[in-house]
Order: C-alpha cells, then sequence, then structure tokens
C-alpha cells in the first residue's frame, strides 16, 4: 500500500503540475508503461476509460517489474508471470499465446476502481504489493529444456521473500506465522499458460518453498494419466505432456501423500472428514475415459473427483462444501484449466469439452474458496486463437483470475499455529 499510494500521489502531482502549466497537448511521461494505472487519470484524479485501451497491456494494467533480470531487486506480494510452452497440447496447439491474451482480456479489471462486490474487497487496494513479472523465457524447441526454464522462472520468484510483513490475526490479534518450511514469509505466483504441462515445472517449485501440497484442482480432464494410456510414451520427453502431469507429479511426491496408495485404500471407506487430509480435489470432471482403471489411477494419484454434471444436482454451494471439506484449512496450490467452463463461455481452449459450467458458475465457486490458504495458482489452456472476436475466452480467464487475486488478497498465508 505504502509503495502504490506514494506512487500513485507523486505521480498524479506531476501530471497535475504539467496541467497547470501548459493546460494541455502535454506528452504523456515517460512512465506511463510502468505505471499506467497512476497515470491515465484526469486532473481531478478520475480514472479514465482510456486508461485500460492506451497504452502497453500488463495483467489489470498493473506495474510492470522486470522480475527475473534488471529489477529482481524489487519485492512484491502477488506477482503475475507467464509461461507461454504449448508442446505438451496432444489436440489444439496454440496456449503459447495464452499469457498476452489473458492479458488483453483483463485490461478493464480496474476501469471502475477494481471493487470486489460479493468479496467485499478491493484486491488492487489492499495494501498488497501486486506486479506483472512478464513472462519466463520458454523455448518452443526442446519441452525438458523448456519444462526446466519454467521451474527455475518460478523458483527464482517463488524464493524471495514477500515485500509485506504477515501481521497479526485480524481476531486473536496474535502473530502470524508462514506457512513454509523454511519459515519465511514468501510471495504468491500466479502463473499465466501455458498448457497444463507447466504444472509439473511448477509444483517442483512449490514444494522446494512448502513440501508436498494438496491441490484444487478444475479441470474437464483428469490429467494424471499413465503415459502409456495418453499418448502411448515413445519416449521419456513424450510422456511428460498435458495429460500426465499429475501422474508424474503424484510420483514425485509433489502433491501430499499422493503417493500413499495403501493408505488411500484403506481409507477411502471411512466418512469423508477421516480423510481429510489426503486428498486434492478435481472440480468439473467430465472427460470420457480408456476405461474405469482411468479412475483407480486417479484415485491413486492422490485426487477425489468431482463431476462437472453434480453441480445439477447439488449446486455451486455443494461444490464448494466437498473441495473444502476435502483440503480442510490445510495450504493448497489452486490450478485452473479454462476447459472446466464450458465452450459456448469459453470456447478457446485446446480440448473443449461440453457439459461444462457456466463462467458464473466457476466464479461463485472460486469466492467459495475464500479463507483458504491458496499459495499461489495458475490458469492453463487457454488459447486465444480459437476465441470469438468478443473475447470470451481471454475475459473469462481474466475474470477467473480477479476471484482468485480477490481471495488471496483476503487472506494473509500465514497461521497462528502451523500445523
Ligand atoms: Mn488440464
Amino acid at each position: 500500500m505504502r509503495f502504490q499510494i506514494t506512487t500513485s500521489l507523486a505521480l498524479f502531482s506531476v501530471f497535475v503540475k504539467a496541467h497547470l502549466d501548459h493546460d494541455h497537448h502535454d506528452q504523456i511521461p515517460f512512465d506511463h508503461v510502468r505505471f499506467p494505472q497512476d497515470i491515465y487519470r484526469t486532473r481531478h484524479g478520475e480514472v479514465t476509460a482510456d486508461s485500460v485501451f492506451s497504452g502497453i497491456t500488463t495483467f489489470a494494467k498493473l506495474p510492470w517489474v522486470q522480475c527475473l533480470t534488471r529489477e529482481s531487486h524489487v519485492p512484491f506480494d502477488i506477482a503475475f508471470i507467464g509461461a507461454p510452452f504449448d508442446t505438451g497440447t496432444s489436440y489444439r496447439p496454440g496456449a503459447r499465446f495464452g499469457p498476452s491474451g489473458i492479458r488483453e482480456g483483463s485490461r478493464r479489471l480496474t476501469l471502475y476502481g477494481g471493487y470486489n462486490v460479493p468479496l467485499e474487497v478491493n484486491p488492487f487496494n489492499s495494501g498488497l504489493r501486486i506486479v506483472d513479472c512478464g513472462d519466463i523465457p520458454v523455448t518452443p524447441y526442446d519441452n525438458k529444456y523448456a519444462i526446466k526454464q519454467i521451474e527455475d522462472g518460478h523458483k527464482s520468484l517463488l524464493q524471495r521473500e514477500a515485500y509485506s510483513p504477515l501481521g497479526n490475526d485480524s481476531i486473536t490479534g496474535q502473530k502470524l506465522l508462514p506457512l513454509s518450511i523454511d519459515g519465511k514469509n514468501h510471495p504468491r505466483i500466479i502463473t499465466l499458460g501455458g498448457d497444463h504441462t507447466i504444472v509439473l515445472p511448477l509444483l517442483r517449485s512449490i514444494s522446494s518453498v512448502y513440501g508436498p501440497i494438496s491441490v484444487i484442482h478444475f479441470d474437464s480432464h483428469l490429467d494424471t494419466w499413465k503415459p502409456s494410456v495418453f499418448g502411448g510414451a515413445p519416449s521419456d520427453q513424450a510422456a511428460i505432456n498435458h495429460g500426465t502431469y499429475f501422474y508424474w507429479a503424484s510420483q514425485e511426491g509433489l502433491i501430499k501423500n499422493g503417493s500413499s496408495i495403501a493408505s488411500i485404500f484403506v481409507l477411502k471407506s471411512l466418512p469423508l472428514s477421516a480423510i481429510l487430509p489426503l486428498h486434492s480435489p478435481h472440480g468439473a470432471i467430465r472427460t470420457t475415459l480408456s476405461g474405469l482403471e482411468d479412475y483407480e489411477n486417479d484415485d491413486n494419484s492422490g485426487f477425489k473427483r468431482i463431476e462437472a454434471r453434480e453441480i445439477d444436482t447439488i449446486g455451486t454451494d455443494g461444490i464448494i462444501k466437498k473441495i473444502r471439506e476435502t483440503v480442510g484449512d490445510r495450504p493448497v496450490y489452486l490450478s485452473i484449466d479454462i476447459d472446466s467452463i464450458d465452450p459456448a463461455f469459453a470456447p478457446a481452449t485446446g480440448t473443449p469439452e461440453t457439459g461444462g459450467w457456466s463462467t458464473r458458475e466457476l466464479r461463485t465457486i472460486l469466492r467459495g474458496l475464500d479463507g483458504l490458504h491458496i499459495v499461489s495458482a495458475d490458469i492453463v489452456e487457454v488459447a486465444p486463437a480459437y476465441d470469438t472476436n468478443a473475447e470470451l475466452t481471454t475475459m473469462a480467464a481474466a475474470d477467473v483470475l480477479y476471484e482468485v487475486l480477490s481471495v488471496m488478497a483476503k487472506t494473509p498465508l500465514g497461521k497462528t499455529v502451523v500445523g
């Protein structure tokens, strides 16, 4: 907050002074690219419409910081970063343009200021320093190398210390303690994909700071397929793709207790409350299968499925309840495949499946995660080339992330007792 207010006031006063001196025809200050939100205001300080369609586009017109290179010393609380990788797709490619597409779709998020009415928070004005770090450089010629680039880029951001101190619990007044294994207060990263393969290197990074973690996964597909089933695994590298990355994440122990096959089988017959710590929930599942053994394999990878069609009977409240019961109050990583939304609302994706949730339903469900400790998040599989002229998909992706950002802004990443 200190940062945003002082910057805003400083630039605003420069702007007003320029107006007083010359009245009009001022050259836009060079800083307008860096702080577009602050510059595009009238002399009375209102945000103007041209502030959102002019200039170079960052996510929600947030300040661009070159976090991976010359400005690696600039601290932040939440960073958006692109991972433009799509050479792990099975059907329609194009998600390498996801980061730039989502940024385009996000331009209008702050036009009216950005206050989230149902969550009663303005994430852009919440005291946190939120930045757009641009994209991780990703080669399109070598998947193994690209996956390492994504892991290293994400780690480089995540392993820093956050800008703002954690502070105290708003109810008890007790000092909040970080959730990380090194006891430091780390920033949160929101990654713009990219196809879903990127979650393997992202979880490798997450695990370096938080250890094995529960994942809340919204997708029409399982993504825990064995490589022999999904893609046939003609080579080691082909075995790692956007349908198998959770299988590998589970094999590597990156997902909480995901590889604990025996425990899961034993505990499956117990009431839901008894299996709380063991599962990560998938939401919006509706894919066809090679057979029911795909579900057995999914169980063994540590996931609990919530089928897309369940919304017809239990509604959004029921879906939220299931997710919250599954993850408890543990730290979670959130991965959102845009194909969890129905192609009527979000057609621009690599492997669309009809019968999905509406954008409104997914946004409601995400707001229902309010209070959970979401350590980082991503949205993947946005392939803008298949979008409508009205930018339906990139707008949906941006709005979904706005809910995630709002939930993050409301809940500090700390507890009074770490367990
Ligand atoms: Mn997926």
